[in-house]
């Protein structure tokens, strides 16, 4: 375990002439116009809420796409805004990207063509050249931002995931003092899959310019290692775990990703959770409903929502004393809604959920509560909190966060069902496993769990919250800057 003093303290130590910048797509703070005035919110992504704890115990910079409709009305000339406005902590730098680029770099090439390559999910991806032309363009606006802040300055550049690939090269390139790791979110799939890409080998050298490569499980690091020895004439140590190419050293190493679980965990069990569990059960007309279950995910293919459902419908119908006792709130934060992807998505949960609840319902109760919008994290907490089981049922995941907080706040007599093909299947081990493909299985699975002992199921959520806890987000990105002093 490390604690958020001890990431500190490290990073004031250790890193104490070096500036920190973190680089991502994503900004961690938006503001947008409502009629109230300027409001400012936080994004749902695993890597902001990740992210922003570290940053805000150490500070530095966040470099970061502006997407939020009132974002240029509130930065300073240079296009800075210390955060979060409540407390200050740190300097978020945006940077503006015009329709066509977005369009190019984020909705096409990295939401349609790596997203899909490196999720094994049977969605086709898609090779544009104008997408890859933007996102070229727009790693190279990354590149020119971030050098304008170090200007010459020791600096340790921490970038994040698929969006920024060309990144680490064009920093190297710029200046060879700079310090890069990159972290890779997302699963990294085998060869066979990678090889398909028209620009594989510019997306190879642009990620081995890090001096620290990061993915959350050894599997995803071995398919990187096995993608070079297939694509580049490198140099791959698969025992030191290192790809020496063009005459500069990569190391490669799996970070498993955490939580801020005494943070989750202690505001779980707050008065003001508690108060605002009871009213929106009252709210959601399921103050008397015996199994209460709850999923928590941004609406992507991936996440594996229409075979949740799937899941259910068969549990409903394979042990119909459930019927009546038993409802299920999905939370869906929309995502990459100009996709058409997401849109088909979208429209079979719709008709999904409308026909499983037509199916079963009677006397004013339905088994599926869907509610597609952004809660706050408060609101998360109550539903994790009113819980008896959760559902975490990726297609495939790099790690998956959602599991981890749930059980971060969940009650003691409460069961996690997880997915085997997320990276988090491999840390908990005490949830109850499912193939999210096979309905049947899927369905005796919540049955199971159900069923199970409260002895047992607290026996199981000790355990876990016991990995968790020393498992946490501050080890994480402490890992990280330890392992990248040592090359460095
Ligand atoms: C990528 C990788 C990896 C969701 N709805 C709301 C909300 N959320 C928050 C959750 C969680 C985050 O969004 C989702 O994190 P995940 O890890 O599940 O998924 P991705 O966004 O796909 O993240 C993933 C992660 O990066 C980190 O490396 O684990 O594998 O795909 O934090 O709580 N938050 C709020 N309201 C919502 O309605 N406030």
């Amino acid at each position: 375990m490390c604690t958020k003093e001890e990431l500190k303290e490290l990073v004031a130590e250790k890193l104490r002439e070096n500036l920190f910048v973190v680089v991502s797509n994503r900004e961690p703070y938006i503001h947008k116009f409502t009629p109230e005035g300027v409001e400012c919110s936080k994004p749902a992504s695993g890597l902001v809420t990740a992210l922003d704890s570290v940053l805000q115990s150490c500070g530095g910079i966040w470099v970061a796409h502006g997407s939020g409709e009132a974002d240029k009305k509130v930065v300073d000339k240079n296009d800075r805004i210390q955060v979060p406005p409540e407390d200050p902590r740190y300097t978020l730098k945006r940077i503006w990207l015009s329709k066509e680029e977005e369009a190019g770099y984020y909705y096409g090439l990295s939401n349609q063509t790596l997203w899909p390559l490196c999720h094994i999910v049977y969605q086709k991806p898609v090779f544009s050249r104008s997408d890859w032309e933007q996102y070229k363009k727009v790693n190279e606006k990354f590149a020119q931002s971030i050098l304008e802040e170090v200007k010459g300055k020791n600096a340790f550049v921490f970038i994040q995931d698929f969006h920024l690939t060309l990144l680490p090269k064009l920093l190297k390139d710029a200046d060879p003092n700079i310090k890069v790791a990159h972290f890779w979110h997302i699963p990294w799939p085998n060869p066979e899959a990678f090889r398909i890409c028209p620009w594989k080998q510019e997306i190879l050298e642009g990620l081995l310019g890090a001096d620290l490569l990061g993915f959350h499980i050894g599997y995803h690091t071995d398919n990187f290692l096995d993608t070079i020895n297939q694509v580049l004439e490198a140099k791959v140590d698969k025992v030191a775990s290192s790809v020496v190419y063009g005459g500069h050293e990569t190391l490669v190493k799996a970070f498993p990703i955490g939580v801020d679980f005494e943070k989750i965990s202690r505001s779980a069990v707050g008065q003001k959770v508690e108060k605002n569990s009871e009213f929106l059960k009252k709210q959601l007309n399921i103050s008397n409903i015996k199994y209460v279950g709850v999923g928590a995910d941004r609406i992507d293919y991936t996440k594996g929502i229409p075979e949740r459902f799937a899941a259910i419908d068969r549990l409903l119908e394979k042990y119909p004393h459930y019927q009546g006792n038993f409802v299920f709130l999905q939370v869906g934060a929309l995502s990459r809604i100009h996709i058409q992807a997401y849109k088909n998505l979208n429209d079979e949960i719709n008709s999904l959920v409308e026909r499983i609840n037509w199916k079963y319902s009677s006397d004013g109760w339905i088994p599926i509560v869907m509610m597609r919008r952004h809660f706050t994290p408060e609101d998360l907490m109550s539903f994790y909190r009113m819980s008896d089981f959760c559902i975490c049922s990726s297609l495939h995941d790099g790690m998956n966060l959602v599991c981890k907080e749930f059980v971060s706040a969940a009650r003691d007599e409460t069961s996690l069902l997880l997915s085997r093909f997320t990276g988090a299947a491999r840390e908990l081990a005490d949830s109850v496993l499912i193939n999210p493909y096979d309905p049947e299985s899927f369905a005796d699975a919540i049955n199971q769990s159900l069923c199970m002992s409260n002895e047992e199921k607290a026996k199981r959520v000790a355990k876990m919250k016991e990995s968790i806890s020393e498992n946490n987000i501050y080890k994480w990105a402490a890992s990280i800057i330890r392992a990248l002093l040592k090359i460095a």
